[in-house]
């Protein structure tokens, strides 16, 4: 039976699946009401926002649960089309039954993120507004919860248009002056170069605060790494706070990689213990060696850990070398057996993994390591997606070559392809070159019902 046409109408369980003190069931489309009306028993009327109790039933009218309907009409809903949302007791059992009975009645099951995404198209939220739902959704800690929160204000496409309008605009006066060089005259070159060091300077802005709000959101990869025995493991332990790797006196105790998460001024810090680098290992162990080397690739801090209280082996010195272009936490161990007069490094952490005051000064090297100390305030709306990171990096990399040209005093005009390619990266932030493929990918990340 088909009782509204259309295929409009969708439903889904907007609660996790399983048994819980209530299940809701939300339904969005043109004949939400009817649908409502078919499968709602209540002495009241249904009508927008009034919240009703009563039975639900399916399409014979056998009834299926008592609860309680909501109905909000088109444009103030979620969506932004008529919305029904059943509250039914939180069996999967009676959840089910109330979609069957809405499927029954001419409703279809909604895919993954559709609501949002019929939400985007209605223009109750922005793509970033979007992206932020999904991300408040799955974030892990209070720290991604709120960054996700503030980018559900919006507020930054406007930034993002704004940055584009005037990258449109230079576009503008140097078309004119091309296509009438007698009326129009060509811009101020000294204008152009610092009105366009400004669009580079906020975008260089968003870089950072965006890519400050990725770490927040996956957490910062740390690997420990250094030769056979510095205490790599019992490092990891001491931050843990709980004896989570096995640690021996025997040189090549650790042969695969552990990770365990730990938090530092409310960052998640993944921190990686790795087997000791060395030259003659076994099989197993090089195998073991091959993973430090991919988790040192991978990570955005290597904690170098040596014994400070043995001379500095080939081993150690060679790690340095390697690590020293990077962002690293020098770290002398078993400061409590003397430090040998080899270790000369002037920026090293000096301590032992057993003591309280050695583990708080590498947390704050970790900080200053990873994320320079203090993160960009992530209160206020900020880039969040990798897409959108990519876009105002191909937008930076223009406008510094546009920038370039001028500063070189090659004709104005040559720029003009580095500004489109900047003006349509930015349209990929801003939704106004969205592609299909673009929003597939956005709504694919939510789940059934949102
Ligand atoms: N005295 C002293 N001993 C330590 C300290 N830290 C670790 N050790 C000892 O050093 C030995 C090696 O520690 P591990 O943590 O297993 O070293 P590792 O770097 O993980 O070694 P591999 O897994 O073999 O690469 C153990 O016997 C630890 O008890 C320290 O600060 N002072
Ligand atoms: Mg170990």
């Amino acid at each position: 039976m088909n009782g509204f046409g259309g295929g409009d109408t969708i439903v889904a369980l907007a609660t996790p699946a399983g048994v819980g003190a209530i299940a809701i069931v939300r339904v969005s489309g043109k004949e939400a009401r009817a649908l409502a009306g078919r499968l709602f028993r209540s002495r009241g009327e249904i009508e927008p926002r009034r919240v009703l109790y009563g039975e639900i039933v399916d399409e014979h009218g056998v009834a299926i649960d008592k609860g309680v309907v909501i109905f909000s009409s088109a444009p103030h809903s979620y969506t932004g089309e008529d919305t029904v949302e059943f509250q039914v007791h939180g069996s999967p059992v009676v959840a089910r039954e109330v979609m069957r009975a809405a499927v029954a009645c001419g409703a279809r099951y909604a895919t993954a993120g559709e609501f949002t995404r019929r939400a985007f198209l209605n223009g109750k939220l922005d793509l970033h507004e979007a992206a932020a739902v999904a991300d408040l959704i799955a974030a892990e800690s209070r720290s991604a919860a709120r960054a996700a929160l503030a980018n559900l204000g919006g507020g930054l496409m406007r930034e993002v248009r704004e940055l584009r309008a005037r990258i449109a605009e230079v576009l503008e006066e140097l078309a004119g002056a091309i296509d009438f060089p007698d009326e129009v005259p060509e811009p101020d070159r000294d204008g152009l170069i610092s009105r366009l060091g400004d669009v580079i300077c906020e975008l260089e802005r968003l870089l950072r605060s965006g890519e400050a709000g990725r770490m927040v959101r996956e957490g910062v990869p740390v690997a420990i790494v250094g030769p056979p025995n510095a205490g790599k493991s019992s490092l990891l332990n001491a931050l843990l706070g709980e004896d989570r790797a096995l640690v021996s006196e025997i040189a090549g105790t650790t042969r695969d990689t552990i990770e365990e998460s730990i938090s530092v001024d409310g960052v998640q810090v993944r921190l990686i213990d790795t087997a000791g680098i060395r030259e003659h290992a076994d099989r197993l162990e090089a195998a073991g060696i091959e993973r430090t080397r991919r988790a040192l690739e991978s990570a955005r801090v290597a904690i170098v850990v040596l014994d400070g209280s043995a001379p500095l082996g080939d081993e150690a010195r060679a790690i340095v070398a390697e690590t020293a272009q990077r962002a690293r936490v020098l770290f002398l161990n078993k400061a409590d057996l003397g430090v040998h007069p080899d270790h000369t490094q002037r920026d090293a952490v000096v301590g032992s993994v057993r003591e309280h005051a050695t583990l708080q000064a590498i947390r704050e090297a970790i900080a200053h390591a990873g994320w320079g100390g203090a993160l960009p305030d992530l209160e206020r709306p900020h880039l969040a997606s990798l897409v959108e990171l990519d876009a105002v990096r191909e937008a930076l990399t223009a406008l510094h070559a546009a920038r370039e040209t001028l500063e070189r005093g090659d004709p104005g005009d040559l720029i003009s392809g580095d500004l489109q390619a900047a003006f349509s990266a930015l349209g990929h932030i801003t939704g106004d070159a969205a592609t299909e493929e673009l929003l597939t990918g956005i709504f694919a990340r939510f789940c059934i019902g949102k």
